[in-house]
């Protein structure tokens, strides 16, 4: 064991208590310094976990290839051990605490045999924000260690500011004991994808992963802490921790404006996050593409934090096209999980937008050719890398206050029905909106295709209490401030497609069209109609200068269907039905509002 670096007893004795437990044959303290990272990197190639890339043309950075059986979260392996089933609420897995703590500390006796426990202290935050959280994540993977380096503010920094302060307690283990003489793998983990295990217990606020070495199921800091975690918090602090983008979208005249945005997963999140306009004299700057921390800030005003400092996006589908400004941030420093290595010693993925080399190392490390009938890259192949080297990250992306909010948008892939855009007419009609977020499935791995799976905020695998108490919470929002100070809210659905099955709008840098018009809401001066549904754009209120497209495109992108509105609010109706009597009210009373004003025509 290198020197315990603290003087918290708490820490000192849980670490004790975890050595113990665990068993591993050392001990080592992070420090998070440039120094230790080097070391653990150059360890991990030599053990076969890390392939160097190419210094000239992917300077610093490393490719990791995973256990096959260990590519992506595993929400059915995910539990909320809240003290009763109803707690947690029907949309999480659950089970008794008591039973659970049990499993665990039989699973972690003796998990790290062989192994390091490395003890990580991070930050979920800037360490100035008043609502940063310090964690402590013990675990037996280096690769989680390089990884929560890009992803968090970690080590002696942490530490110190945690002083004797508490902290979230993170326990991980890959769940592969080494027996003495066993020769190791690249990719240590359980196999078996019944034995694997990411419990949360409310009580005391504590993780428990154990069996995978994969992003959202290792880096505790991430999904399991700055969402799941922190959404049982904010709710009793009365803070909002949420499954956001954070944006600045600066117009011309140079006025700025904060946007958060919730998209279920594969409908662009990240390529929003860090957009390049098409609109001249538009900027957009990014402060965070997965996880925002949202607090009423002294003026009333709520404002917006990323508790992360890196960014761990899918692969597979960037390019110079969807997402420059993250094809810039992943040149140096980076660590590639499960794509594909070619003979330059560099990655391709599938959509990257450059040719595919004619032969490549796949995510199996299986040899591969363009023809071979497999992927190159695993669809939830994965980047990491710091968001401080995103070529248009905010200037103010660490302020420890956050930045003002001025709109929030919800958004989903509907191919039918949802208009381009569409805003709220109150916070409550806009919780609803929120609410009733949702995408059709594309990939069939997700089960079938083309099936609308609500996703309410995109909070779906993340919100660590019942969903119907969650919904109540956002309702509060409107306690806690003057409404007027509120963020305007939108719906927004770039997904549209027409009788043809071809999408109507264009995407990618041109929602900075759709961005604008919310700006001009937001400042008063954007054209819009009334309608059943919300507030629509009138048809000309777009920008669409130098687009090709025709008015009758601008019209089917914001025509209201009723037949498939009624369909709508049916489904959604159907869905509120399982949530319960913790359904709050006012969402019952916004469907039926809506179902009236459909009727009615206005
Ligand atoms: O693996 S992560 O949970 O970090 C990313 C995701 O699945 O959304
Ligand atoms: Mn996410």
């Amino acid at each position: 064991m290198n020197t315990v670096p603290t003087t918290n007893r708490k820490l000192i004795a849980w670490v004790d208590e975890m050595v113990k437990l665990c068993k591993p044959a050392r001990v080592h303290w992070c420090d998070g310094s440039q120094g230790e990272y080097d070391t653990l990197c150059r360890e991990m190639v030599q053990h076969g976990t890390f392939t160097p890339l190419n210094e000239k043309t992917r300077p610093g950075s490393f490719l990791a290839r995973s256990h096959a059986s260990d590519v992506a979260r595993v929400e059915d392996r995910t539990y909320i051990c809240a003290a009763t089933k109803e707690e947690a609420g029907p949309t999480n897995n659950w089970a008794d605490p008591a039973e659970m703590r049990k499993t665990m500390r039989t699973l972690f006796d003796g998990c790290m045999q062989g192994r390091t426990m490395y003890v990580i202290p991070f930050s979920m935050g800037p360490l100035a924000s008043p609502i940063r959280k310090i964690g402590i994540e013990i675990t037996d993977s280096a690769y989680v260690v390089v990884n929560m380096r890009l992803m968090t503010r970690m080590g002696k920094a942490a530490l110190d500011s945690l002083g004797d302060g508490d902290f979230v307690k993170c326990h991980h283990s890959v769940g592969a004991p080494l027996k003495p003489g066993q020769a190791d793998v690249p990719w240590p983990c359980e196999p078996d994808p019944n034995k694997k295990y990411i419990v949360h217990f409310p009580d005391d606020f504590s993780i428990w992963s154990y069996g995978s070495g994969y992003g959202g199921n290792a880096l505790l800091g991430k999904k399991c802490l700055a969402l799941r975690i922190a959404s049982m918090i904010a709710r009793k602090e009365g803070w909002m921790a949420e499954h956001m983008v954070i944006l600045a979208l600066t117009s011309p005249a140079g006025k700025k404006h904060y946007v958060c945005a919730a998209f279920p997963s594969a409908c662009g999140k990240t390529n929003l996050a860090m957009m390049r306009p098409s609109l001249p004299g538009w900027t957009v700057r990014c402060l965070g593409d997965d996880i925002a921390w949202i607090r009423v800030g002294e003026d009333g005003r709520l404002y917006a934090m990323n508790p992360e400092s890196g960014f761990f996006g899918v692969a597979p589908g960037t390019s110079m096209k969807s997402n420059p400004n993250a094809m810039l941030t992943i040149v140096k420093n980076s660590i590639f999980t499960n794509v594909l290595l070619t003979p330059e010693q560099d990655i391709w993925w599938e959509d990257m937008g450059v040719a595919a080399p004619a032969k490549g190392i796949d995510w199996e490390g299986k040899d591969w050719t363009p023809d071979c009938g497999r992927k190159g890259a695993h669809p939830n192949a994965r980047f990491t890398a710091p968001a401080a080297q995103c070529p248009v990250i905010d200037p103010d992306w660490e302020s420890p206050a956050g930045v003002p909010i001025s709109a929030f948008l919800f958004g989903g892939r509907r191919p039918s029905t949802i208009p381009l855009v569409n805003e709220a007419f109150s916070w409550e009609h806009g919780v609803f909106m929120g609410s009733a977020a949702g995408s059709e499935t594309t990939a069939a791995a997700l089960g079938k295709a083309g099936v609308l799976r609500r996703d309410p905020f995109a909070m779906l695998p993340f919100c660590g209490y019942h969903m119907g108490d969650y919904l109540g919470h956002w309702l509060s929002m409107a306690k806690r401030t003057d409404r007027s100070k509120l963020p305007k809210v939108f719906f927004v659905n770039w997904f549209r497609k027409n009788a043809d099955g071809k999408w109507l709008w264009p995407g990618y840098g041109e929602n900075s069209r759709v961005l604008k018009w919310i700006c001009e809401r937001v400042e008063g001066t954007g054209k819009a109609v009334k309608t059943p549904i919300g507030n629509l754009p009138t048809e000309d209120a777009i920008d669409v200068s130098g687009l090709a497209m025709d008015k009758t495109d601008m019209q089917a992108l914001l025509a209201i269907d009723p037949a498939g509105w009624k369909a709508e609010a049916d489904d959604i109706g159907g869905y509120y039905a399982k949530l319960g009597d913790r359904l709050p009210e006012a969402l019952k009373q916004e469907l039926a509002a809506l179902k009236q004003r459909l009727a009615a025509g206005k």
